[in-house]
């Protein structure tokens, strides 16, 4: 989206990232190394990081790194808190020494309100915790408050209800479902194993969130943001509109394994964005359905050196 509104976006990635989402802008001579740059460091090497930041001077920048899987966040506890609460630390120390600070958007998470006490959630709830990450990035989230109000930086947090796409990787579940169906379609799956099939969330299109990321910096004020479609549905309807999306009855290909069931689960994670709608005039334009069906359709369609194999959970 920043390469189409004609930026030069340079892009920090691990070292031992292999890139495959990247791989179209990486084979266009056009635009790599001519408009995306890429650098290697990663939230452990502030130093790395804080060289990176000084040479290439940006004027914004987007913070979306860190360990994303909260269910993996009950397993890798400290590097979860490691990598995403004290990360984003050490992100905000290096801006406070800019000679020239960006504005920064910090991608911060509905996991942040846990088991909150209302529903619809909005920047006024409060945060109530119930996993590691979601604790690692109300940490976060209230660090980027805490420079924002004391250090006079422009830090805004997105906190982004899940928000999905056919680059989704596999280990979430709208992926691992859509992944499946379109598997178990061709042949190559036989059955596909899931936790909870009545755990809501409210899911919305990644490419609407994208546009929301760059709305909030070109905001004239650093704040924060909700961002939601605002509807809740359960893992068993996103496991029925990809199955009927490839013609199949899901009935007969879908076990529930307790194996996969998280230790703790929020509770009626739901968003109210009207703050970011009246303010950035952003709106959610997804359609769960049609986002299902294009997810699943795509894996029909993609190599297997395109899907990307993560961890079963
Ligand atoms: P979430 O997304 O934890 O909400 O975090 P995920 O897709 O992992 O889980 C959503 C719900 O589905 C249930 N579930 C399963 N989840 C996975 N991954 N695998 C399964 O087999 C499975 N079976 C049932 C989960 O228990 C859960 O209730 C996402 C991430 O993108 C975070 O980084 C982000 O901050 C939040 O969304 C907003």
């Amino acid at each position: 989206m920043l390469l189409e509104k004609q930026y030069e976006v340079h892009g920090i990635i691990r070292p031992a990232s292999d890139c495959f989402r990247l791989k179209h802008l990486l084979d266009n001579p056009e635009i790599h190394n001519r408009r995306l740059f890429l650098h290697q460091s990663d939230l452990t090497n502030p130093g790395t990081t804080a060289a990176i930041l000084g040479d290439t001077s940006p004027d914004e920048l987007y913070h979306l790194a860190g360990q994303s899987h909260v269910g993996l966040s009950f397993e890798m506890v400290e590097s979860t808190c490691e990598m995403t609460a004290l990360g984003t630390l050490r992100l905000l120390e290096i801006m406070r020494h800019l000679k020239k600070r960006p504005r920064l958007f910090h991608a911060s998470s509905s996991e942040v309100f846990g088991q909150p006490a209302s529903t619809p959630q909005d920047e006024n709830t409060p945060f109530r915790p119930v996993t590691p990450y979601g604790c690692a990035k109300t940490f976060a989230t209230q660090m980027v408050c805490i420079y924002r109000q004391t250090f006079g930086l422009f830090a805004s947090n997105g906190i982004l209800y899940n928000h999905e796409s056919p680059r989704r990787g596999a280990d979430f579940v709208t992926a691992k479902i859509c992944s499946a169906a379109a598997a178990i379609k061709q042949g190559t799956q036989r059955e596909l194993a899931l936790g909870s099939l009545t755990a809501q969330r409210d899911w919305g299109d990644a490419r609407d969130f994208v546009k929301g990321m760059w709305l909030v910096l070109q905001h004239p004020i650093a704040e924060d943001f909700v961002f939601a479609t605002g509807e809740l549905h359960s893992v068993q309807e996103i496991v029925e509109i990809a199955f009927a999306a490839v013609d199949l009855d899901w009935r007969k290909y879908v076990k529930q394994d307790p194996g996969l069931l998280r230790p703790n689960e929020p509770a009626r994670l739901l968003g109210n964005a009207a703050k970011a709608q009246r303010l950035l005039h952003w709106r959610a334009t997804s359609n769960l359905p049609k986002l299902i069906t294009e997810m699943t359709k795509a894996n029909l369609t993609k190599g297997v050196s395109e899907s990307y194999s993560g961890l079963n959970s």
